[in-house]
């Protein structure tokens, strides 16, 4: 069957601009505080996944339980200080061949949509300068359910009115391409990482993709 691409859904973090050392080192500011093991490696695994269920999973590392008070009291210090991080965000930061891929794909009528996890997604657009390239935005402020959910990205498709069979979702994450093909996306997985199991193409970032190339992906994509 032959489908138009119509959307193009990206993930933040990961794929658009780089903020994991920005999580890791609030996330070890608070795994200090209550002395587990956290490392860069420890960092990884926490990818694409809620705030909420990332703290869940350092506690788990260390063995270690919280009272509901004392646990929102951490996510209100690791969002203080990944903030404190993300700070100095900046054009930089954004990730090999997002703008051009953004250009071409605007070029070619294809709507751009962002859906994150991350509830400081709108924040962090602003400050890499690209809030106004894209036609809508989901974070994780509009979702009661977190990744691998496909809640993210049915509104996403509501929101721009595009079926999801005619949406690519571009993620760094498992629980982003399990999201996106629970939505009945096709899931294109970015990095260089070989944990992104699941997805139907994968790629070492966004470089050398442009419409004519995404297009044909799609169109030869055999959904279940
Ligand atoms: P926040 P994405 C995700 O963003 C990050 O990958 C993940 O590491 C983070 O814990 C999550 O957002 C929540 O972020 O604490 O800012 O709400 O990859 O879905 O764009
Ligand atoms: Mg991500």
């Amino acid at each position: 069957m032959h489908r138009d691409m119509k959307a193009c859904i990206f993930d933040l973090d990961g794929v658009i601009v780089r903020t994991d050392h920005c999580h890791f080192v609030a996330w070890k500011k608070i795994a200090d505080q209550l002395n587990i093991l956290f490392t860069e490696k420890s960092n990884q695994s926490l990818r694409g996944v809620s705030r909420q269920n990332s703290l869940e999973m350092i506690l788990s590392m260390g063995n270690m339980t919280l009272g509901a008070e004392e646990k929102e009291e951490c996510l209100a210090k690791k969002n203080s200080y990944y903030l404190a991080q993300i700070d100095t965000l900046n054009t930089s930061d954004i990730l090999p061949g997002a703008l051009d891929l953004l250009r071409d794909l605007k070029t070619h009528g294809i709507k751009l949509g962002i859906a994150s996890s991350s509830k400081n997604a709108h924040h962090i657009l602003h400050k890499i300068g690209l809030f106004d390239q894209f036609d809508e935005v989901v974070s994780g402020n509009d979702i009661a359910n977190a990744k691998p959910n496909e809640e993210i990205f049915v509104k996403m498709a509501e929101k721009i009115n595009v079926p999801p069979s005619c949406c690519m979702v571009f993620e760094d994450a498992v629980s982003g391409i399990e999201a996106a093909q629970n939505a009945g996306m096709m899931a294109i997985g970015v990095g260089k990482s070989d944990h992104l199991v699941g997805c139907n193409i994968q790629v070492p970032d966004l470089c050398e993709l442009n419409f004519e190339i995404l297009a044909e992906y799609l169109d030869t994509y055999q959904y279940d």
